[in-house]
């Protein structure tokens, strides 16, 4: 079945692959694994952009899909038990970049899990996170990119929370679909997590909860 829901998506077949989901969640599958299903597809509809067989308008109807998707598995994630808050994270897309689906999956999982977020939306600058660490308090922020131009600039936002002599107040934690534990390296941060469960147990690990 999930690898039907691969294909559906990666296919552009937009009503197939919300059937496919229902029917999922209907027979017992996790919330993650269609969250993994589309990881799956997604990396495949990049490739094929990559490749010329898909344009922006794919790229387009893709993101609308995961939206979808995330709407219809978002009641089964949130039927975990009402915890009381156990910390603070602000989370952001750094500056140049506007992908934001993985984001806000991240912000939605450290959410039911009883973290206070701080969501600072997309194309985020610099200062803008330095300014939500001083109004906020936060003991963890969360960088989110999927272009490699991203790299960079999440390089420049955590040396800006540096010179603001704000970084020894948190951990700092990159992720997005390029990313990985060399790109952690370049910019500074703490950790790399792969996806939103490694986000919440890196919060976890380091504020407990
Ligand atoms: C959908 C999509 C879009 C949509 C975005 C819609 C939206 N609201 O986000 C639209 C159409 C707007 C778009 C635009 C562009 N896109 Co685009 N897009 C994609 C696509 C197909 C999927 C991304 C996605 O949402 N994945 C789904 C989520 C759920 O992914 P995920 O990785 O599993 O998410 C998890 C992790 O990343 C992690 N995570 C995420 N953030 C964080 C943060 C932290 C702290 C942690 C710990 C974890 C974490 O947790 C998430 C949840 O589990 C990717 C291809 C791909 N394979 O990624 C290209 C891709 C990212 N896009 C690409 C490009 C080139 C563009 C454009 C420049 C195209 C253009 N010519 O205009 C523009 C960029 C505009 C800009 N300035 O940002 C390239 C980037 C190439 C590069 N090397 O830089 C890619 C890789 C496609 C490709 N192969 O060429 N795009």
């Amino acid at each position: 079945m999930s690898k039907k829901l691969v294909n559906a998506i990666a296919d552009m077949r937009e009503e197939e692959a919300l059937k496919l989901v229902k029917e999922m969640m209907e027979g017992g599958s996790g919330p993650m694994a269609i969250l993994d299903a589309a990881r799956e597809a997604m990396d495949i509809v990049g490739q094929r952009y990559e490749k010329g067989t898909y344009f922006l308008p794919e790229l387009m109807l893709a993101g609308e899909m995961l939206n979808q998707i995330t709407d219809i598995i978002k009641p089964e994630l949130t039927k975990m038990p009402e915890v009381e808050r156990h910390g603070k994270v602000v989370i952001g897309t750094v500056e140049g970049d506007i992908h934001d689906i993985g984001k806000n999956i991240v912000g939605f999982m450290l959410d039911v899990n009883g973290f206070e977020v701080l969501d600072l939306g997309i194309d985020v600058p610099p200062q803008k996170f330095t300014e939500a660490i001083q109004n906020f308090q936060p003991q963890v922020v969360g960088l989110s990119g999927f272009l490699t131009l991203a790299f960079d600039t999440m390089k420049e936002t955590i040396e800006a929370i540096q010179a603001a002599g704000l970084r020894d107040q948190v951990k700092i934690m990159v992720g997005g679909g390029q990313m990985d534990d060399q790109v952690r390296a370049h910019t500074g941060a703490d950790a790399y997590g792969r996806d939103a469960m490694a986000a919440v147990k890196l919060t976890k690990d380091w504020i407990g909860g």
